[in-house]
């Protein structure tokens, strides 16, 4: 790889991506959309709400059926990230660039909302990564390169929150961040900051968010994961998402970039979609021109992989019905806590394949006028303005987060009284608000409030920077870049450790599920008893496996006493030597077009029979027949001659019909019988004048190749052969015929 483009035939190289980083700027600022196509024509469909397509990305599984394309649906699919590791977070984001992913959203690690400042270096984290100036540069750096080898712009994502909400602002705006976090509610409810600090922090958190053209999303999601019953939040969820846009939009964020971050409040088997498309319609009449971010149900995802990922489509049935942005992805793992690349993969794939599967789905229904629906709308929308106005006659928000109106358990206006209540002189960074002075001077661009320019003149007011010839945001070489500040916990050891299991040229190798080397596997048993015992025979399974560090991670009953599935990590002891793996030469067979092609130019007829005294006809009916892709499919005409077929008898018909090729299944194997039976039918083909012009091909369980041809077959198939091994081969050998070879 050189310094700024990728190579796909070959890993990302960390190394390269670490060099000169204090020197790397970032291209651009700002959020990008997809680009829309209508009427792309893809294989042999046309598209309706598809996007420009990649350049190169890994399609979905089927799509070798309809030539390998990979139609990209219209929202922004965003996928979360949070192994604790930068540099291993960096691989699993190439590779959702190429599973369709154009959001990457950086969860940080825990208790990063309430360090007051920007923290530097890139110590490892846990349940995401230390957010700082480093990891956020090196990951930009790479994003730049991964966007430009899958042909389409990736947007890069943090969090604005938490104490340190507008330094993490400043410097987001500095290294390129695309979008973010922001909702000062969030700092207030969740994390119990400061109401006032929290509030006079977003201002000019928000306003560095207008200046840089970034995307912003609320924290209304958080509202719905976290209250007790969470389809009665949905009026609340509402006021919550007024009360940050409309802020946003004071503090001079363009309403285009200003996301609501809505999600289906309930999931199965509650009547979720009777529940949640209401919910999705109220909310977009209420809300016109802002834009959607499609948050899937959290609050209800337990360790099934399955249930998660219902209750993800589900959800983007929704978006589908109601429209959205961007839609979130974070399925499988949310449930199981463990966020493994694989899980990244999955839940895009079910994000494209659904919107792919649903395109031009609003050309053809159309939401009811009339009946429940509407019915649903109204009274939810009754509600949230009922809601507003009661937060008003409070006092407004301080009041009323004080009187305990938000996250209340009651579908209001019932109230349960056990709302999260914060005091106004309470919480993190209380007391730290401090009036500006009059002569309060701060040359910098993006700033909020009260700026002391006047004595300054015009061209300062105008441009506060430019009185020192730009700040940080016009002037990049005045950013204080830090390298690493822990000489033990960074990036460079992490690497050192792992060096010879790093690609290319590591001659180690171990499974991985997050982090280079980190030695994980996960396993999938079935116990006939009841869930308790099965979870304890799992991991002593495991243990008796030489697994270490084994965990359950999910189990399902399949019935009370009849069985229960166990899945579980563990940790293998031991690398492997790439160089010492047996590695097979993969099969050399023809693309099915080729075949068919071919044997629509020239017609190939075939005849078989199981040989000998063999009565076991299913092995060749499998080669055969077009049910499971035998070389019928390919148009080659086969004669059956049936079981039992004595070997004169094989290749009397072959004569008999003009044959191409005979082809001899034979599976017992007493006594060398298969192999005799070949060199039986190679001997009477020879003796009546016919093996130069028939190819002649054997197979059976029990066949070896070699052995086969030494017996006096063209070729031999054993065990595990195919159908299209079959017709390769015949395409192949009469080529070689024709050429007289
Ligand atoms: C999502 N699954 O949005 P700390 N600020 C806001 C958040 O919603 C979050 C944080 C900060 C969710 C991701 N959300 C979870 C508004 C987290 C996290 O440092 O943990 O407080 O930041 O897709």
């Amino acid at each position: 790889m050189s310094q700024d483009h990728l190579n796909p035939e070959a890993p990302i190289d960390l190394s390269a991506i670490l060099r000169d980083l204090d020197q790397y700027r970032p291209r651009r600022r700002g959020w990008t959309w997809r680009k829309p196509a209508p009427g792309l024509k893809m294989g042999p469909f046309t598209y309706r709400d598809c996007t420009e397509p990649l350049q190169a990305s890994v399609p979905l599984p089927p799509a070798h059926y309809f030539g390998g394309i990979d139609p990209q649906p219209a929202p922004v699919i965003t996928t979360e990230i949070a192994s604790g590791r930068f540099e291993d977070d960096i691989r699993r984001m190439r590779m959702a660039a190429w599973h369709g992913a154009d959001h990457i959203m950086v969860i940080r690690t825990a208790g990063q909302s309430h360090f007051d400042g920007l923290i530097e270096g890139t110590p490892q984290g846990m349940g995401g990564v230390p957010i700082t100036r480093k990891q956020v540069r090196a990951q930009r750096k790479a994003l730049d390169m991964i966007e430009d080898e899958v042909g389409r712009p990736i947007n890069y994502h943090s969090y604005v929150s938490g104490v340190a909400g507008p330094d993490i602002a400043v410097m987001f705006a500095e290294e390129g961040v695309n979008g973010c976090h922001q909702d000062p509610q969030y700092n207030v409810i969740y994390r119990n900051i400061n109401m006032l600090r929290s509030f006079v922090d977003a201002c000019e958190s928000k306003r560095l968010i207008a200046w840089a053209g970034m995307a912003q999303i609320d924290s209304a999601h958080n509202a719905n994961a976290t209250a007790r019953d969470a389809w009665k939040v949905m009026p609340e969820l509402m006021v919550q998402h007024a009360i940050n846009a409309s802020f946003s939009l004071g503090c001079g964020i363009p309403k285009e970039n200003i996301c609501l971050s809505t999600v289906p409040p309930t999931a199965t088997p509650a009547p979720a979609v009777y529940m949640d498309l209401p919910y999705a319609v109220a909310l977009r009449e209420l809300f016109p021109g802002f834009r959607m971010r499609a948050q899937m149900n959290t609050k209800y995802i337990e360790s099934s992989t399955r249930e998660a990922t219902v209750t993800h489509v589900l959800n983007m049935l929704i978006s589908k019905l109601t429209g959205c942005d961007i839609q979130s992805t974070i399925t499988p793992d949310e449930g199981r806590n463990v966020p493994w690349h694989i899980y990244n993969m999955e839940a895009c794939d079910t994000a494209k394949q659904t919107f792919v599967g649903l395109d031009g789905l609003m050309d053809m229904v159309t939401l009811k006028e009339d009946g429940p629906l509407r019915r649903h709308v109204r009274e939810l929308k009754e509600r949230a303005v009922l809601f507003l106005e009661e937060m008003l006659e409070t006092g407004g928000y301080f009041a009323a987060v004080e009187a305990g109106s938000f996250v209340d358990s009651g579908l209001y206006p019932e109230r349960h009284g056990d709302g999260i209540a914060r005091s106004l002189q309470g919480g993190i960074g209380a007391g730290s608000v401090i009036k500006r002075a009059a002569d309060y001077m701060a040359p910098v661009t993006a700033h909020f409030g009260y700026n002391n320019l006047a004595p300054w003149g015009e061209e300062a007011q105008r441009d506060p920077a430019s009185l020192i010839g730009g700040c940080t945001l016009e002037n990049p070489a005045l950013i204080q870049y830090i390298d690493e500040l822990d000489e033990e916990d960074n990036v460079n050891v992490r690497m050192q450790e792992n060096e010879a299991y790093r690609q290319p040229g590591g001659r180690l190798l171990k499974p991985e599920m997050e982090w280079l080397a980190d030695g994980t596997v996960m396993l999938t048993m079935f116990f006939p008893v009841k869930a308790e015992v099965a979870e304890a025979a799992a991991l002593e399974t495991a243990r008796r496996m030489n697994l270490t560090d084994c965990e359950v991670i999910s189990r399902e009953v399949m019935h009370p006493c009849e069985g229960t599935r166990v899945e579980l990590k563990g940790k293998v002891p031991f690398s492997l030597e790439i160089d010492k793996l047996h590695i097979p030469q993969p099969p050399d067979i023809l693309g099915e077009d080729e075949l068919r092609t071919d044997i629509e130019r020239r017609p190939m007829r075939v005849v078989c029979g199981t040989v000998g005294n063999d009565e076991h006809s299913v092995g060749l009916r499998e080669i055969i027949d077009i049910k499971h892709g035998g070389i019928e499919k390919y148009g080659i005409q086969v004669h059956y001659l049936g079981t039992s077929v004595p070997p004169e008898k094989l290749v009397g018909a072959a004569i008999e019909l003009d044959a191409d090729a005979m082809l001899a299944s034979t599976i017992i194997s007493h006594d060398n019988i298969h192999y005799k039976n070949i060199a039986l039918i190679d001997q009477v083909a020879r003796e009546m004048g016919v093996r130069d012009r028939l190819i002649f091909l054997a197979g059976g369980t029990q066949v070896t190749p070699e052995l086969a041809r030494e017996a006096g077959a063209d070729e031999g198939f054993g065990r595990g052969s195919k159908g299209i091994h079959v017709a390769t081969c015949l395409v192949k050998k009469r080529r070689a015929r024709d050429q007289g070879q």
